[in-house]
C-alpha cells in the first residue's frame, strides 16, 4: 500500500485534494438526499415499485442496513476507483510512459480488492440467503436438495481456487523491473487433468441429474387428485373437481369477462355467441354509416366545440373524423367482424357435449393441498408464458398458452407445522417466475397444506360451485410494452 502513496502523490498535492473533498461533497449529497426525501438510499430506488403495490412481506428488505452498507461501501470503491484513474491518466500525459510502473501497481492492489470483497459478498449472501434455501417441504425435494449441494460444494471449490489463482496471481506478479517472465507454453498432462476431471464430474452429475428429473415427472399414479392451475396477466385461479372428481371441459374459444377460465358452460357460451353475433350486426350497421350519418354529424359537433373551452374533446372528435377519412376505422371495423366471425366458426367446430361434469367444479383463489397426499396441478395459461413456482416445495413448471402442462408432487410439511417452526406470518405461495409483464413481481398466489383431507374437505364446501356467479379480477388492459413481452427464464 505504501507503494501507492509514495509513487501517487494524490494526498500531497493542492490539485489531489481539491479533487478529493469535491468528491467526498458530491458522494455526501448523493447519499444523503434520499434520506432528506424521507427514505433510505434503498427505499429511494424501488419507491417507483413500492408505489403501484405493496411488496409481499416475503420480499421485504429486513437486510435493508446491510443493504444500504453495502450500497455506501460500494460508492466509496467506485468513487476511489475514479480518483485513481484520473490521477493515473495525469502522470501518463505528463510522464509518458517514464512511470509505468504506477499504473501496474493500482491495477495490483485494485485486483486484490476485488478478490477481497468478492469473495466477502459471496459468504454474506451464502449467511443472510443459504438457511431459506435449505428449507424443503416436499417428497421429492429431499432428492433435488441433495443434488443441488453436491453441484454447489464441487463448483464452490473450482469457484475459490480459481478466483484466487486469477487475481492473487495478477497481484503477486504485478510488474517488477527485475524480475524475468518464465516462458511456458504448454503442458499435456497439465491439459489432460483439467479436461478428464471435469469430463468426468459433470457426466455423474448429469447422470444424475437425468434419472430424478425422469423420476419427478413420471405419470402420476392412477387416481391422484388433479387441480387445475390458470395463470393470466397477473394473477392465478385453481379449479377444483366437484364430487364427480372431474375438471370439466374447456377452451381459450369461450373465455369471456363473464368466462375468464374458457369453461365449457353452456348458458356462458350462448350468451356469448349471441353476443358476438350483436357484435357482428352493430359493425355491420356502423360501416353502412360511417360516412353517411356519422362523419357529418362528428363534423358537425366539430363546428359547435370550443377548443379553448374543451380541449381534449375537439382533439378527440378531430382524431375520430382523421381516423374515419383515412381510411382506419373502416379496416378496424371490418378487422373485427373477422375476429369475430372466425371465432363463431372455431366454437360451431368445437364439438362440444356440455356435460355436466363442469357444472360442480369450483374455481378459487387460493390453493388448498393435503399433507403427505399426491397431487397433480394441470397448468393453463391465458395470455402470455408464465411459470410456477414454489421455492420449499421445489416445484416449478412452465405455464404456456396453448400448450398444457402438469407437475405431480408430494407436500411434506403442513402450513401449521411452517408456522409453528417459522413464526405466524409466513406462508406458503406459489410465485410467477417469468417476466411476464408490469406486476408480474406481484403474481402469487397462497397455497394451505391442511394436516389432514377433513379440514381441506371444509374448506372446499365453502366454495362456490362454477355455474354460480365468480368474481374473478378483471383482465388488466395490457400496455404495449407488457402484451407482447417475451417471457425470460430467470
Ligand atoms: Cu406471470
Amino acid at each position: 500500500m505504501r507503494n501507492i502513496f509514495k509513487n501517487n502523490s494524490l494526498l500531497s498535492k493542492p490539485n489531489g485534494i481539491k479533487l478529493f473533498t469535491f468528491v467526498l461533497i458530491i458522494l455526501g449529497i448523493a447519499f444523503a438526499a434520499p434520506f432528506m426525501l424521507g427514505g433510505s438510499p434503498i427505499e429511494f430506488l424501488t419507491a417507483g415499485v413500492d408505489g403501484v403495490v405493496e411488496a409481499p412481506s416475503e420480499f421485504g428488505l429486513s437486510t435493508k442496513g446491510w443493504v444500504n452498507l453495502a450500497l455506501v461501501f460500494a460508492g466509496v470503491l467506485l468513487i476511489l476507483i475514479l480518483i485513481y484513474l484520473f490521477d493515473i491518466s495525469k502522470y501518463a500525459s505528463k510522464q509518458s510512459g517514464s512511470d509505468e510502473n504506477t499504473a501496474n501497481v493500482v491495477n495490483a492492489w485494485l485486483l486484490l480488492i476485488f478478490l477481497i470483497v468478492g469473495l466477502g459478498l459471496t459468504v454474506w449472501e451464502f449467511v443472510v440467503h443459504g438457511p431459506t434455501y435449505v428449507a424443503v417441504t416436499s417428497l421429492h425435494g429431499v432428492e433435488e436438495r441433495s443434488m443441488f449441494m453436491i453441484t454447489l460444494v464441487l463448483t464452490g471449490i473450482v469457484f475459490v481456487i480459481t478466483q484466487v489463482l486469477l487475481f492473487g496471481y495478477s497481484f503477486y506478479y504485478r510488474f517488477n523491473k527485475n524480475r524475468k517472465a518464465l516462458y511456458y507454453a504448454h503442458n499435456n498432462k497439465l491439459e489432460v487433468i483439467w479436461t478428464a476431471i471435469p469430463a468426468v464430474v459433470l457426466t455423474l452429475l448429469v447422470l444424475r441429474g437425468f434419472a430424478a428429473f425422469s423420476d419427478f415427472t413420471k405419470a402420476p399414479e392412477p387416481g391422484t387428485e388433479q387441480i387445475e392451475v390458470f395463470a393470466y396477466q397477473f394473477g392465478w385461479s385453481a379449479r377444483y373437481a366437484g364430487e364427480d372428481k372431474v375438471l370439466g371441459d374447456h377452451s381459450f374459444n369461450y373465455i369471456s369477462g363473464a368466462n375468464p377460465l374458457g369453461l365449457a358452460v353452456e348458458s356462458q357460451v350462448n350468451s356469448m355467441l349471441v353476443e358476438l353475433d350483436a357484435n357482428i350486426e352493430e359493425n355491420g350497421r356502423a360501416l353502412r354509416d360511417l360516412y353517411t350519418v356519422t362523419l357529418p354529424s362528428l363534423k358537425a359537433d366539430l363546428t359547435k366545440l370550443d377548443m379553448e373551452v374543451n380541449p381534449k374533446e375537439y382533439a378527440m372528435t378531430l382524431k375520430a373524423i382523421e381516423a374515419i377519412n383515412n381510411g382506419d376505422t373502416e379496416d378496424e371495423l371490418h378487422a373485427d367482424t373477422k375476429r369475430k366471425t372466425k371465432q363463431k366458426q372455431r366454437i360451431a367446430a368445437i364439438d362440444e357435449d356440455y356435460s355436466k361434469e363442469v357444472n360442480d367444479d369450483m374455481v378459487t383463489g387460493e390453493i388448498h393441498l393435503v399433507k403427505n397426499q399426491a397431487v397433480t396441478f394441470k397448468f393453463r395459461a391465458r395470455d402470455v408464458i408464465h411459470s410456477a413456482y414454489m421455492p420449499t416445495q421445489r416445484m416449478q413448471m412452465n405455464v404456456v398458452p396453448g400448450m398444457p402442462t402438469e407437475f405431480t408432487f408430494t407436500p411434506t410439511v403442513s402450513t401449521s407445522e411452517w408456522k409453528a417452526e417459522n413464526g405466524e406470518t409466513e406462508e406458503f405461495y406459489m410465485y410467477c417466475n417469468k417476466i411476464c409483464g408490469a406486476a408480474h413481481f406481484n403474481m402469487k398466489i397462497k397455497v394451505v397444506v391442511d394436516d389432514t383431507p377433513a379440514e381441506r374437505d371444509a374448506w372446499l364446501a365453502g366454495q362456490a360451485k362454477v355455474n354460480m356467479p365468480v368474481v374473478i379480477e378483471p383482465m388488466v388492459e395490457a400496455t404495449d410494452s407488457t402484451s407482447n413481452v417475451v417471457a425470460l427464464n430467470n
